[in-house]
């Protein structure tokens, strides 16, 4: 079983450790650890800010989640890599936005943040059906960091700021520069995303060495000075298990957790147990024939492959054209499509829907999780309150017309908690709170 600690802040729970204000501007569910700088997320707006939790003990509640994460309903997506790997350039063809690409250090340190729908044939299907007032799709969030320059003290993969930042992402998308440029090549030498992937790799373990380190060092201080419990006594253990691990070269992601042994360190949001794509930054005329690069690359991680540049312009095009240059090089969908179902599909994400006149809605959970998480993906009360999903898959509802329909053939059924949500699930969740 895996678990996580989630803090629901809302104007009801007051949490030791927020100001009044700030608990009203950050409604939200965030995982957390006593005293650790945590992100806030506010809702409807991408922007992230950071408040200091001194102690939450009281607020804080237990549920399972995901490995190292709360419920959020939404895909959060780390894009990170070396300098000049091509970053902001495949978040401009993800998102639509128009952040600024450079061959030069910007001195931008801010992370780049969008939040864009998550296109999904099914939904619009479902709108057309049930005629809502609203349609809300699934959405994804994308960060793009920005890198440290080279020759500071912040040369690598994130600048300062990014470190921090990164550790709220869901999963890392690795870009790997596979193009060439005088200018880039001259400073950075020529593309090699295999030697930048080990580059990255190292990085992301010495972060995680130096947070697993320091803890142990905290931990046996205590434990010198007569502190010593059950709880630091495990911590201690699991801690040393990490840095062996991460010594060898290893990531969190490889290691078996107990329960127990999840809970002490889901708080650390250690790099190297996110998960991870990889995205190959080919030159467009040169897309698709990587073949063995791709092999070798997926030996590691999942890869997809994109033609950054040429993605970002197609990505500002109206449709039309934008298809008719896709099919010159052999993209079959934008850059966009490709990566949320490549990512749904690898991170093992899947949507659900809830139905009805007001509102057509798609949710995005984890494979596996059941209905009591998924009625806590919409809202924790629906969680807590939990009685029984009324359930039927999209699947029956298409071949048989209507909800109607759906009834007469016995599909439509009552599901308790421990239900594990199907991908294409049409949930309606009985509650009481
Ligand atoms: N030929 C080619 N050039 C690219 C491609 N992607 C990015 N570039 C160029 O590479 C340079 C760096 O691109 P960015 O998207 O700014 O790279 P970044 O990783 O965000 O850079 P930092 O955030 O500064 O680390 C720019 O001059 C881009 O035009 C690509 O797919 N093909
Ligand atoms: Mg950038």
């Amino acid at each position: 079983m895996r678990s996580a600690l989630i803090l629901v802040v809302s104007p009801a729970v007051p949490a030791a450790g927020f100001t009044t204000a700030s608990m009203f501007r950050y409604s939200t569910v965030s995982t957390i650890i006593p005293g650790e700088e945590i992100f806030q997320k506010p809702r409807g707006s991408g922007i992230l800010s950071v408040q200091t939790l001194s102690s939450v003990a009281g607020s804080i509640s237990r549920c399972r989640g995901g490995l190292f994460r709360a419920y959020s309903g939404n895909m959060n997506i780390g894009i990170v890599g070396l300098p000049k790997a091509g970053k902001t350039t495949i978040f401009n063809a993800l998102t639509g936005q128009e952040a600024e690409v450079a061959e030069y250090a910007s001195g931008k340190v801010e992370p780049n943040v969008a939040v864009v729908d998550v296109g999904d044939p099914r939904v619009d299907k479902l709108s057309e059906l049930y005629q809502p007032k609203r349609t809300i799709f699934a959405t994804t969030e994308f960060i793009d960091f920005v890198s440290g320059t080279q020759g500071t003290d912040t040369a690598g993969i994130f600048s300062g700021e990014g470190m921090t930042m990164v550790k709220n992402a869901d999963a890392l998308l690795l870009v790997l520069r596979n193009f060439s440029n005088p200018t880039l090549d001259e400073t950075w030498g020529t593309a090699s995303p295999l030697r930048d992937l080990e580059t990255i790799e190292a990085e992301l373990i010495l972060s995680d060495q130096m947070i697993a380190e320091r803890r142990l060092e905290r931990i046996e201080a205590d434990h010198k000075r007569g502190r010593k419990t059950p709880r630091s006594q495990a911590e201690e253990k699991v801690m040393h298990r990490l840095v062996e691990q991460l010594d060898q070269g290893g990531a969190v992601r490889d290691m078996e957790f107990t329960p127990d042994e999840l809970q002490l360190i889901s708080g650390f949001r250690f790099l190297t147990a996110k998960q991870v794509l990889l995205v190959l930054n080919s030159d467009e005329d040169q897309y698709g024939q990587h073949q063995p690069l791709v092999e070798k690359l997926q030996e590691r991680y999942p890869v997809i492959e994109f033609a950054g540049n040429f993605e970002m312009e197609l990505s500002r095009m109206d449709a039309d054209d934008a298809r008719a240059f896709m099919e010159d090089i052999g993209i079959s969908e934008s850059a966009r499509n490709r990566l949320t179902a490549f990512a749904y599909r690898m991170l093992g994400y899947i949507s659900f829907f809830t139905v009805g006149e007001d509102e057509v809605r798609a949710w995005t959970i984890r494979r596996g999780q059941n209905a009591q998480e998924a009625a806590g993906a919409i809202h924790s009360d629906l969680a807590k309150g939990f009685i029984r999903a009324e359930c039927f898959n999209y699947t029956d509802l298409l071949e048989s017309g209507s909800e109607q329909g759906v009834k007469q053939k016995g599909l439509f059924r009552l599901e308790g908690k421990e239900y594990p949500v199907k991908d294409g699930d049409i949930l309606n969740i009985r509650f009481n709170v």
